[in-house]
């Protein structure tokens, strides 16, 4: 199993697929935080443009394979986030990828950001890859009393390292 094609060992829960393997440097930022949550995931390349078929059988297939929560990133032209979503009653966060041939990553953020009413896709800021992955556990949080204890911790420590810099600055 190769770094793209990674799956681990419990039934996974989020799908962190990207539209290029380019994105990859950037997309491993979700599945960081997944690990550090203990949530299993799965994560793969799946190209709306370059692979339109294994796009579609992806989020067809999603929810039936145990899926909850889809984390789609892309660049350029990023239809991968809104097309998963227009095939899946899963929610989709999107990850607007400010990839090299990009318009300064405005491309990405609009593309993914401007889904017509009807099809949502949760987007976050441009290379956000790990607030995909907080939201992702979040929204598996809601049902899971574990999990947001986790994310309460994550929370509190996050706060009282903001609360020690204040004091380190006012010395
Ligand atoms: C998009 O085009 C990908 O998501 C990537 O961000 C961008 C560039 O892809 P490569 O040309 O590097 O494969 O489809």
């Amino acid at each position: 199993m190769n770094q793209t094609e990674s799956t681990r060992e419990c039934q996974p829960k989020v799908g962190i697929i990207m539209g290029s393997q380019s994105d990859l440097p950037k997309m491993q930022a979700a599945a960081e935080l997944l690990d550090s949550f203990d949530i299993a995931y799965e994560l793969t390349i799946v190209s709306a443009h370059r692979t339109p078929q294994r796009m579609v059988t992806y989020a067809q297939t999603a929810q039936s394979r145990g899926l909850q929560v889809i984390i789609a990133g892309a660049g350029g032209a990023a239809h991968l986030p809104g097309m998963v979503a227009s095939l899946t009653t899963l929610p989709v966060i999107g990850v607007p990828i400010h990839s090299s041939n990009s318009v300064s990553g405005w491309d990405s953020i609009l593309s993914i950001l401007q889904m017509p009413n009807g099809i949502p896709v949760a987007t976050v800021a441009l290379d956000a890859a790990k607030n995909a992955g907080i939201l992702a556990a979040r929204i598996l949080g809601a049902q899971d009393d574990v999990l947001t204890q986790k994310l309460q911790a994550y929370q509190q420590t996050m706060q009282e390292k903001v609360t020690e810099s204040i004091q380190t600055v006012a010395k």
